[in-house]
């Protein structure tokens, strides 16, 4: 059997072939995935799931919030596990590779060690977090921040989606309420292969990205208060108009970002107003500010001059004016020992390879938080993602878990 000094590779192939069948569950309109956390397609993700890891020979657990940890035994059983993961839940309008190609690149790092009749002195655990998206159920990364001690689990139990259903409840409607209490494993190291989800590696001509930290977070819901009044015969000196806040609030936070460069970003992605009918004035709308900045200081400017510059513009216009933090981390640094091997493995094989500070957040900066934690990205094209057309080629999705491989292998020490 070849060391994996001698450049042993995964199975490209049957990779892809699994990227594609895990595809076709939770179709969307556009040749993307709509497999929200706690559907009935995620359900049925999580079963094709645990088909392919049953025929790899992994024990299966799964913890109180869902998350599903599967096992393939190290020569050590005293020995923690090296857990590779990511999510298989998607955005609404998602893409077939954010999150996915981190739990089947870490199957697939598995089913090589199979292959090649690799034995590891640390037991290898592949992990799909429970709710990475935070699209249904906010925040974002919510089963890894119970897992790290950030969230209990009555908070997220509690988290409603758009239609007043509750994270627990659904939870318990899919069947996958596990037994185990949440955060009770405890890791040797964490890694998680991801795409970018951003220009930069493909920009740059770079295989993989050696992610060094990962950008903040704040995500602040805003819930104003105007008057509901006709659209129509309400004379305009008399209306107390929330979309019109909502508007200059939406405007502010591009200025806040804007003046922040380089190194932040800042927008919104979700709103509602009520009662959302064309002729009358909202009453109520609601909205989530996402900020976000690798420099905790600017991280933090922004918030505050968010709430203060958006409760004046409020106070003009006689719109109540309530905030809340429904989201939060702050910048992530990896584990230096972690992010070594990852370079030390795309040098190896070959591969061109750049720093990268992850624009998006992840599980791992959760895990980060209770163990030695680092990623691994490749390019997207065009840097699209949340969108249902975004994209990879077979070969970054290779290369990406053929990285993975290695780094883990290093982590989890093989033995003869
Ligand atoms: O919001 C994020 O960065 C991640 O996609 N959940
Ligand atoms: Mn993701
Ligand atoms: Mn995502």
């Amino acid at each position: 059997m070849a060391a994996p000094g001698e450049n042993l590779r995964i199975n490209g192939d049957r990779l892809w072939d699994s990227l594609m069948e895990m595809a076709k569950i939770g179709p969307g309109v556009a040749g993307g995935n709509n497999r929200q956390t706690l559907t009935d397609a995620d359900a049925e993700g999580r079963a094709l799931f645990k088909a392919w890891c049953d025929a790899a020979g992994l024990s299966m657990g799964v913890d109180r919030m869902g998350t599903m940890f599967m096992t393939r035994p190290g020569a050590d059983p005293d020995a923690l596990p090296v857990y590779v993961g990511s999510h298989l839940d998607t955005q609404p309008t998602g893409g077939k590779y954010d999150g996915v190609l981190g739990v089947l690149g870490a199957l697939e790092a598995v089913r090589s060690m199979n292959d090649l009749g690799i034995k590891t002195k640390h037991p290898i655990c592949v992990v799909n977090w429970a709710n990475e998206e935070g699209a249904r159920f906010a925040p974002a990364m919510l089963a890894s921040g119970v897992f790290a001690g950030v969230h209990t689990l009555d908070y997220a139990y509690g988290r409603k989606d758009l239609d007043g259903l509750t994270y627990g409840g659904e939870l318990e409607r899919i069947g996958w309420k596990g037994e185990e209490e949440v955060g009770a494993r405890k890791m040797h190291a964490y890694y998680e292969l991801h795409i970018e989800q951003g220009p930069i590696l493909e920009a740059e001509g770079k295989d993989i990205g050696v992610v060094t930290h990962c950008q903040g977070l704040w995500w602040l819901e805003f819930t104003l208060t105007g008057r509901e009044a006709h659209t129509g015969s309400t004379p305009m000196a008399m209306r107390v108009n929330a979309g019109l806040a909502m508007a200059r609030i939406l405007e502010m936070v591009q200025d806040v970002a804007m003046a922040a460069q380089p190194g932040a970003v800042g927008g919104v992605g979700q709103m509602q107003f009520s009662p959302n009918s064309r002729n009358v004035l909202p009453g109520t709308v609601v909205f989530t500010v996402d900020i976000r900045s690798p420099d905790q200081d600017k991280l933090d400017g922004m918030r505050a001059e968010i709430e203060k510059r958006a409760a004046a513009i409020c106070d003009e216009i006689g719109v109540g004016c309530a905030v809340e933090a429904v989201g939060h981390f702050d910048p992530v640094t990896f584990a230096p020992e972690l992010v070594e091997n990852v370079r030390k493995s795309a040098e190896k094989l070959g591969y061109s390879h750049m720093n990268l500070i992850s624009g998006a957040g992840h599980d791992a900066c959760w895990a980060a938080k209770v163990a030695p934690a680092t990623m691994v990205m490749c390019p997207c094209v065009g840097g699209l993602s949340h969108n249902e057309a975004e994209e990879i080629s077979r070969e970054w999705a290779a290369a990406g878990t053929d990285v993975l491989f290695h780094a883990v292998l290093e982590t989890a020490e093989i033995v003869e």
